[in-house]
């Protein structure tokens, strides 16, 4: 079994309820149990600006699939999600993108697929919800996840609170 963690971000349609049910599909998975789910946050788009703020969140994710399994996985939830990818705008508004982050303590560098994930370190809608999962993170080139926070702007994000009936 592998403990990966995966990002999953969505800025068209009612993004709250296409992350969770992404997750639930990703529960339903013979091979997949979700451990942990980080809280919510909405944030501000990074890369082209011209596009609706994103909800973001990371889950922590114990499976019996290898790497390239559960990126197929992946893939197949987001289709299930109406993605559709625009192979003349690479960073456009989606309905759901799931990013496998971290794959046990594995580098990964594929044609397909790299893990860790390239930008990881980068972007505060990654790091803050990972840091809620795993503070004590270090990733295999031994950074760790609490030295990549120190370098993004908490600013960026903001925590969505769910609403009680
Ligand atoms: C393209 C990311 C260029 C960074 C991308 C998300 C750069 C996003 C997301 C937020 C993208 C990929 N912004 N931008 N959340 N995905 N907030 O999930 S496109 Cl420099
Ligand atoms: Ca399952
Ligand atoms: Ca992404």
């Amino acid at each position: 079994m592998t403990l990966a963690y995966i990002g999953l971000g969505s800025n068209q349609g009612d993004s709250l309820a296409t992350l969770q049910s992404a997750l639930k599909q990703l529960a339903e998975h013979a091979e997949i149990e979700v451990q942990a789910v980080s809280s919510f946050y909405q944030t501000k788009p990074v890369g082209p600006q011209e596009q609706p703020d994103y909800v973001n969140a990371v889950a922590a994710l114990k499976t019996s699939l290898n790497a390239q399994a559960l990126l197929a996985v992946l893939l197949e939830v987001e289709r299930l999600h109406g993605r559709v990818r625009d192979p003349n705008l690479r960073w456009g508004p989606r309905t759901l993108d799931l990013d496998l982050l971290l794959f046990g303590e594995a580098v990964i560098q594929e044609a397909n697929l790299i893990v860790p994930h390239p930008e990881l370190c980068k972007r505060a809608f990654v790091v803050y919800p990972l840091v809620e999962l795993a503070p004590d993170l270090v990733l295999p080139n031994r950074v760790t996840l609490k030295a990549c926070q120190a370098q993004l702007d908490v600013r960026d994000l903001f925590k969505i609170v769910e609403q009680v009936a």
